[in-house]
């Protein structure tokens, strides 16, 4: 299950890879009791698919050299689970056209917004702003405002047209919602951008030139980091943005098909599903050359 060529590390590799069960779109940590959820959409690459066989992986880091994974849900059917959040002991998360609450728990979950009547088919990500869940939808070219309690959701009104919204995550400090594309132009190359959004105004502003087919986002030391279906077969399946000086530069160095929804942990781990591979990675966010001698 390893892979790396820090060969001077006789611990830890600099990145391993584990399988999981399923294609993983989204990954997330519970720092404190030291687990990682997973959503996996299934067995099939089908992720706006009403088939019932989507699920929730738990895996508990606790023993140390060994990933051990389960399957959470016990009662109803998931289809293709996306973009996880955990928020007040909750795990948030889209599912095809429905947004769902998830009690880790009990292992129980219930639709807090359903956009079945929008023409949802790829709900997307999800995450907590002040108090509101907005969600991504990636096929209406649309984010949207969900109350969880009331059930409710509203369009966020944007400033020019968003294009395939996936990735989100909220800048608490500057009151900056990140958003990123997976689009392609006319001719088939990628043409998603990194924007930020103040979900005040609709106000919209592209962050880079770079262009991808961008599906998840991190904030990280002042960085954003990205993930790019694009960048496959080169460095940068993550990527980042130096949000002052623009200049963008690959983080990790592995060949990932299918870099969707990552996180990082307080540690500096990032951790990357390779959603085509039925993989997830885990590799320090530093080049080996700057990660402290083992
Ligand atoms: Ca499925
Ligand atoms: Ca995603």
């Amino acid at each position: 299950m390893a892979a790396g060529d820090n060969h001077a590390s006789q611990s830890a590799p600099s990145a391993i890879a584990v399988a999981t069960a399923g294609h993983v779109e989204s990954v997330a940590v519970d720092e404190k009791n030291e687990i990682v959820y997973m959503s996996s959409i299934g067995e099939q690459m089908t992720p706006m698919e009403k088939d019932g066989d989507g699920s929730i992986l738990v895996a508990d880091l606790k023993e140390s050299g060994t990933v051990e994974m389960r399957k959470m849900i016990k009662g109803g059917k998931l289809h293709a689970p996306k973009g996880l959040t955990l928020h007040d002991g909750k795990l948030y998360a889209t599912d095809v056209d429905r947004v769902i609450a998830i009690d880790p728990r009990k292992g129980s979950f219930e639709v807090v917004a359903d956009l079945s009547g929008e023409g949802a088919k790829f709900l997307n990500d999800t995450v907590w702003a002040d108090g509101v869940l907005y969600v991504s939808a990636t096929d209406l070219n649309k984010i949207y405002a969900v109350n969880p309690q009331k059930k409710t959701y509203s369009e966020l009104k944007t400033s020019e047209p968003v294009k395939g919204p996936n990735g989100l995550v909220w800048d608490r400090n500057e009151k900056i919602l990140y958003v990123c594309e997976y689009c392609t132009d006319a001719d088939g190359k990628p043409a998603g951008r990194l924007l930020r959004c103040n979900p005040k105004t609709g106000e919209v502003k592209s962050l880079s030139s770079y262009k991808g087919e961008l599906d998840g986002l991190a904030l990280y030391q002042g960085d954003l980091y990205f993930s790019d279906w694009a960048a496959k077969d080169r460095p940068g399946a993550v990527g980042k943005l130096n949000l002052n000086s623009g200049d963008v530069s690959p983080v990790t160095t592995q060949t990932m098909n299918g870099p969707a929804d990552f996180c990082i942990t307080q540690d500096g781990i990032i951790i990357v599903p390779a959603m085509v591979d039925k993989k997830v990675w885990l590799q320090d966010t530093k080049p080996a050359s700057e990660q402290e001698p083992k």
